[in-house]
């Protein structure tokens, strides 16, 4: 089976902690960085609980730490729902583990730039990493194959009755990804609430 390599954008979050686990086990995906962002909540608190979470696994995908404030606002979090630590009930043990030195836009670049194929940015965040990741490397969109994005609404909101959470918190760096240029899949609440797991992939 031919592996789609992704990267993964996330701030886990309990719902991403899910997720991330899906795409390390996924056979379908290559999975070759996890970039952290402030989100659900604070980026030490989401890069933290992705290195626990691969010490859970076992696994050694490099993650790297990425923005810890949307663009032009302070960061608004999600603790009321995934509790302090952003993995509340749960009790992970301590890892020894680091995030790669350079932060979350270069550690994509290079990601980008040494895969033999372009690679999909899987974002299940606010979008700041990838917004200065085009900032800054605006040539590297040809290195990008597509971003599938878990973000915004075709109907109700879930941060306002009309926003959705991860395009509410940096709706500046959303607007820099949806003008990009770059294509877009776009899976809003519409569809992430109707997603399931299914008993077969959950084994
Ligand atoms: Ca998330």
């Amino acid at each position: 089976m031919t592996r789609i390599p992704i990267i993964l954008d996330t701030d886990p979050g309990i719902d991403d902690a899910v997720a991330l686990t899906a795409a390390l086990f996924a056979p379908q995906l290559d999975l070759k960085l996890i970039a952290t962002v402030a989100g659900n909540v604070s980026v030490d608190k989401t890069t933290r609980n992705a290195l626990q979470l691969l010490e859970f696994w076992q696994k050694d995908t490099p993650v790297a730490r990425g923005a810890s404030v949307p663009l032009l606002r302070p960061l608004r979090d999600a603790a009321y729902v995934h509790g302090e630590s952003g993995m509340e009930g749960y009790v992970f043990t301590e890892t020894s583990r680091r995030a790669l030195p350079a932060p979350a836009f270069q550690a994509m670049y290079d990601c980008l730039i040494n895969s033999d194929e372009p690679v999909t940015l899987v974002t299940i965040g606010p979008l700041t990493n990838v917004a200065l990741l085009l900032t800054q490397y605006p040539e590297c969109k040809a290195r990008i194959k597509r971003v599938v994005m878990m973000g915004g609404s075709a109907g109700r909101g879930n941060f306002t009755p009309t926003a959705e959470f991860n395009i509410a918190i940096d709706p500046e760096a959303a607007a820099r990804v949806f003008e990009s240029g770059l294509e877009i899949i776009m899976c809003g609440l519409d569809v992430t609430n109707r997603a399931m797991l299914a008993p077969e992939f959950l084994a």
